[in-house]
């Protein structure tokens, strides 16, 4: 079994694709399965094979601890940290070569809390792979694009697994994916956008700070466009997961 974790900022889209994704990969004849981890999801655009609600009910959570609907979000977000082999278990019942996995819908109860990491690392699977979404519509200009990309960064060190990045909802800002692309794609157009943006602000000054570091760390960002509407970009998303999780190989029936 493959594992794939959708991850990203809260309705960036990781519910959606993950429902995309699985009918995706049900298509080319490989057996796919969605798994829910958000334990705070009320509907989701699919059905789960596994589903961490059946582990964890959230509004009892809230009566017998008497939290509040964040605390209990992050009580059970940890807690089920502690129910993951029976949750692995259900998991690999299904006999899946894909398991889609849908993560919390608020990221960081899954992605800076210690359940998140730890179940990243123990998923048994032959390879994983973390899908990063990036929200189209909160990345049309420079700065807030510099913003998301530290966030991706941030988002590998605390998982510590291979990163697919994708801007997804791309069909929402279809006249401006050329230009968040082009900034994508070279650091000097970025520069360049980013003082046209921010002039001598103390906020250009400090993006361009940001920009120089990136640079350092390598800034190969290759991110890329997708909608979960349209389908479009899928194609490029499936090869760039082929390339994690087989070395490249599509699959065949
Ligand atoms: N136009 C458009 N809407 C999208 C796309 N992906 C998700 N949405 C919508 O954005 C909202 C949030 O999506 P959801 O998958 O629940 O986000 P999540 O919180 O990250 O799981 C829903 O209304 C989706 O229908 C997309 O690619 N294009
Ligand atoms: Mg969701």
């Amino acid at each position: 079994m493959n594992a794939i974790f959708v991850a990203g900022t809260a309705g960036a889209g990781k519910s959606l694709l993950t429902s995309k994704l699985v009918a995706s990969y049900l298509e080319k004849g490989a057996n796919a399965i969605a798994v829910n981890l958000d334990p705070g999801a009320i509907q989701l655009p699919y059905t789960p094979a596994v589903d961490v609600r059946d582990y964890v009910d959230l509004k009892s959570v809230m009566e017998r601890y008497e939290l509040g609907p964040n605390g209990a979000l992050i009580f059970a977000a940890d807690y089920i940290a502690t129910r993951w082999s029976e949750i692995q278990a259900e998991i690999d019942g299904t006999g899946a070569d894909y398991a889609i996995i849908d993560t919390p819908g608020q990221m960081e109860v899954f992605t800076y809390r210690n359940s998140g990491s730890f179940i990243v690392s123990n998923v048994a699977c032959e390879q994983k792979v973390v899908i990063f979404l990036v929200d189209a519509t909160l990345t049309t200009t420079p700065s807030n694009l510099v913003s998301m990309a530290f966030l991706t960064y941030s988002i590998r060190l605390r998982l510590g697994a291979p990163q697919v990045v994708a801007l997804s909802k791309s069909d929402m800002v279809e006249d401006k994916i050329d230009e968040i692309l082009n900034w994508t794609s070279s650091l000097t157009a970025l520069e360049k956008a980013l003082r046209e943006e921010g002039g001598d602000s103390e906020n250009y000054v400090f993006a361009s700070n940001i920009l120089r570091v990136m640079s350092k760390i390598g800034f190969a960002y290759g991110i890329i466009p997708i909608s979960s509407v349209t389908l479009d970009g899928f194609t490029n998303l499936s090869s760039a997961l082929s390339r994690i999780l087989t070395g490249g190989e599509e699959i065949v029936d």
